[in-house]
């Protein structure tokens, strides 16, 4: 047992690694996207520069996250606050390399922004109440309607429609950056269940409270790692192809 954070000496060490990871790995992606910026044309470097916001901010989180769990303590605040910031711009970069008028862009952008930032927003009254209790499950299903709110902009809204009908290969990169988004999205309230022993979900598992504890911070710094690193990569193949094809050369 470890005396500072109650887990079982593995699990805590499985956390901490997670979380020293993810730093590392997080805190080189933002140097990487920096770098990156020149390789696209001056319309896409929006995008690549809100990726190595998006790294950068989590990098710091991360670390923040890393060091009191050494020290022995924890703020799950730290996580919310990272994805007050970087969830947003995860959905405004993906409209900027979409393709969509401006018009379009200027309509859809705020809507996706202030959903994304209301989904996070309820969710943290729930991840911070009582395992089991009512509050958890209340917050989770109107946090829950938030991201059906973005997911059907991105698949039925005028975005989806603007990523549907485009062909060639920036299509089927856009196709997959939506897939791609869906499925790094959707097991956050995965995590959010597991990480409550009480739920139906923990209980097929038979997980006990600190797996559970361990499960939802390995859960969540793995997501985040693709979500944001790995989908980064993507919008920089789409904004170089868009920048190819309008005859940008790097310098
Ligand atoms: C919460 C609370 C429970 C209900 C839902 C949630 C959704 C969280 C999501 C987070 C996405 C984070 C990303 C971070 C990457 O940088 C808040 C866990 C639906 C979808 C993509």
């Amino acid at each position: 047992m470890n005396e500072a954070t109650g887990l079982l000496v593995s699990n805590h060490n499985l956390v901490y690694n997670a979380l020293s990871f993810a730093t590392a790995t997080l805190g080189i992606s933002f140097v990487f996207f920096l770098v990156s910026r020149s390789r696209v044309s001056v319309t896409y470097r929006s995008a690549v520069t809100m990726s190595a916001m998006i790294c950068g901010v989590a990098a710091y989180h991360y670390w923040r996250m890393f060091t009191n769990f050494a020290g022995g303590s924890w703020n799950e605040g730290y996580r919310y606050a990272d994805w007050l910031l970087t969830v947003p711009l995860l959905v405004a970069e993906l409209v900027v390399v979409s393709g969509a008028s401006k018009e379009i862009a200027k309509k859809v952008t705020p809507r996706l922004v202030i959903a994304a930032l209301l989904m996070i927003a309820t969710g943290y009254p729930g991840e911070v109440a009582d395992h089991g209790s009512s509050a958890r499950y209340t917050w989770f299903i109107i946090s829950f309607l938030f991201m059906l709110y973005v997911l059907y902009e991105l698949f039925a809204g005028s975005i989806g429609k603007t990523l549907k009908s485009q062909s060639g290969e920036i299509g089927k990169k856009l196709n997959n950056l939506r897939y791609v988004l869906v499925a790094t999205w959707v097991v956050y309230p995965i995590f959010y269940l597991l990480g409550d022993e009480t739920s139906f979900i923990a209980k097929i598992f038979n997980l006990s409270a600190e797996q559970s504890g361990t499960v939802i911070q390995v859960g969540y710094s793995i997501s985040d790692i693709v979500a944001k690193a790995g989908y980064g990569l993507i919008i920089l193949g789409i904004a170089t192809a868009r920048s190819d094809a309008e005859g940008y050369r790097a310098a």
